[in-house]
């Protein structure tokens, strides 16, 4: 197997290698030389060994080289920077996520918008797809009917560049989604597909007859079980049910057809070139399906993860890749490469755990399944980190924490049903004015959506008592995510207490996604009030400012330093140590509690108040913010 290494022969990957600069043929042979046994052995273990895997090897490695070649200088110094700095991306990390168009209208409008997110100390910028959506309803663009070509609506391809370069120059990473999953209908290859190309349709997974279908279907779970209901969609131009996990137009991709492999990491690494810096992977625990399993996370998902992760390791070192595996607890640690075939895997994933713990403790005033979530959470290894949000662009999905729900007691998802009630404000004493998600029978907890604010009540409040209560629980979920996190993420509004979408855009969109709850056009009136001493969103901003100002202040907060629960003997707070230095505190009752805070001191927590503390050298703890 090691015979291409060792053996010198005029292969594909050693002709690209002969075309670079001595320079650069220097370095590559060095990443080839690190990451060949990785990469062969991983595309074996999926593939099988033999001729045809030889074969994708030698193409993925001349691919690789051949990014490498074309990478612009400044884009082949940074990697040359970060390879010899692999913490470069942990240093005070803040993220900010946003939809391009609610955001600022285009790529160009965001570039005008750099300035607002230096103030709150971004160092990472997730724009959400904006690469070539399918026509017609397209499921907020990751429905991708092209993986290079930016969404005409969004702009172009020299506005992207103009967008990275500009982002780069104030020292923050762009990160774009990467669509593993699926392709649009509307992709080239679903359409040479349809059109009766045997190629192509072997990029997609099919069945072709009903009892195949029920076969699969008897252990897949549902991600849109009201709008977009089962897993597979009849095509009747190829007399076949075609796999589509999501929407009916996002077609599942066939993995285990290692040209899918090859193009769509092709297609990943042209667009590193465009200066992309980071990916987020979304849906990566669908990847691979095996009979008589529910399909996710099967160990094929890291072994091509890992594959992955060697490739861009070789052609664009300085990228990072983040995992979105909206997955149990104990299934997330295997994408930073710490399951059972150990090795580099992601560098980031979403703790959609603690997300959605969080919001339990919330409605339940009891932090007990958010302090399961935190003693199965593991340190992660050197270089990565959890990514820890309150909000994102989808719902807030219950589900993730049966393990945690069930090793509890409750065997029947009560807790989880009564968190999906309690959001959708239809629980008796409820602030919330959110929307269950894909939820039409109220026996079944799936997801919630609503913005944070609005979750929170601080649009339901009437007195200046209950606004305050709003406001606090905002900011503790705020600084929980930002105490924990590697890299605390904020979606768009959240830092100006912004609210649901009005009625009025929401008629105005295309589509019935209740997703869109959450999805406002950016509101300039909120923005300007964030200057405005006094007011809420100046609260809330200059708080999350305080926390990035900490976080850039302090390694404890690199995001390899471990976080553990410790004891805190109140039932409606957690405690954190966050490696030697640090502890937080964070307490999720609308009652004030004395909190026993080690070294013999005691502390008064306001109602959903939260502390972090610093060790200092005579013993006693220092308060960091609170
Ligand atoms: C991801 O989501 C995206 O974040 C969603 O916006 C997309 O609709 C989806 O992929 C399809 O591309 O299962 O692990 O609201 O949490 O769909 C990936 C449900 C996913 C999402 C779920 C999610």
């Amino acid at each position: 197997m090691s015979s291409s290494v060792s053996v010198p022969k005029a292969s594909a990957w050693r002709v690209a290698l002969m075309n670079a600069s001595p320079d650069r043929a220097d370095e590559l042979a060095k990443r080839i030389a690190q990451q060949l046994p990785i990469l062969q052995n991983r595309l074996s273990r999926t593939y099988g060994e033999g001729n045809q895997v030889e074969e994708l090897t030698e193409q993925l490695l001349a691919a690789a080289v051949d990014i490498a070649r074309k990478r612009s200088q400044a884009l082949w110094d940074l990697d040359l920077s970060r390879q010899s700095q692999p913490h470069w991306h942990q240093k005070g990390a803040v993220g900010y996520t946003a939809y391009v168009d609610h955001f600022a209208g285009n790529l160009r409008g965001v570039v005008d918008r750099i300035d607002y997110l230096k103030s709150l100390g971004v160092t990472y910028l997730h724009l959400l797809p904006f690469f070539k959506a399918a026509e017609g309803p397209n499921d907020g663009g990751f429905a991708v009917a092209n993986f290079e070509v930016v969404e005409p609506r969004l702009g172009t391809q020299a506005d992207l560049q103009l967008l990275t370069q500009a982002l780069r120059a104030a020292g923050i990473s762009l990160c774009s989604d990467f669509v593993l999953n699926h392709v649009a209908h509307d992709h080239e290859w679903a359409v040479e597909a349809r059109n009766g190309n045997p190629e192509f349709q072997n990029f997609f997974c099919m069945a072709h007859s009903q009892a195949e279908v029920d076969g699969w279907e008897k252990n897949l779970p549902q991600i849109f079980p009201d709008t977009a209901p089962g897993n597979f969609t009849y095509q009747p131009s190829l007399k076949a049910w075609v796999w589509t996990t999501f929407y009916p137009y996002q077609w599942d991709l066939n993995y285990a057809n290692p040209k899918v492999f090859f193009e769509v990491v092709s297609a990943m690494m042209r667009v590193a070139n465009m200066g992309v810096e980071a990916f987020r992977l979304d849906s990566t625990g669908f990847l691979w399906k095996r009979e008589g399993t529910n399909c996710q996370n099967q160990p094929e998902v890291h072994w091509l993860l890992q594959a992955m992760r060697a490739l861009m390791e070789i052609a664009c070192p300085g990228v990072l890749l983040k995992a979105e595996a909206i997955m149990p607890t104990h299934q997330l640690p295997p994408y930073f490469g710490l399951g059972e075939t150990p090795g580099p895997e992601c560098h980031l994933a979403y703790h959609s755990s603690m997300m959605a713990a969080s919001w339990v403790a919330l409605a339940e005033e009891n932090v007990s399944i958010l302090q399961a979530v935190m003693q199965n959470t593991p340190a992660v290894p050197q270089g990565s980190s959890w990514l820890t949000y309150v909000r994102c662009h989808d719902d807030i999905g219950w589900n993730v924490l049966r393990p945690e729900a069930q090793a509890l007691g409750d065997t029947h998802y009560q807790r989880l049903l009564n968190a999906s009630h309690f959001f959708a404000g239809i629980a008796p004493g409820s602030y919330a004015q959110g929307a269950s998600f894909q939820t039409t029978d109220l026996q079944t907890a799936h997801g919630t959506n609503g913005m944070a604010s609005a979750l929170v009540g601080m649009y339901s409040a009437s007195t200046p008592a209950d606004s305050q209560l709003a406001l606090d629980r905002l900011l503790l979920l705020q600084s929980l995510s930002y105490f924990t996190g590697g890299l605390p993420l904020l979606y768009m509004g959240d830092e100006l207490g912004m609210g649901n979408t009005s009625a009025e855009v929401l008629a105005a969109r295309q589509g019935p996604d209740g997703r869109e709850l959450h999805r406002p056009n950016w509101q300039e009136a909120l923005a300007q009030l964030r200057k405005q001493e006094g007011s809420v969103q100046h609260r809330i901003f200059s708080k999350l400012q305080a926390f990035a100002q900490l976080r850039k202040s302090l390694t404890a907060f690199h995001g390899d330093v471990p976080v553990n629960a410790i004891e805190s003997k109140h039932p409606t707070v957690l405690a954190l140590q966050r490696g030697a230095e640090l502890k937080g505190f964070f307490n999720f009752s609308r009652l004030p509690v004395d909190q026993d805070v080690g070294n013999g001191q005691t502390l008064a927590i306001k109602p959903y108040g939260f502390v972090w503390l610093q060790s200092s050298s005579s013993a006693t703890l220092r308060t960091l913010i609170d």
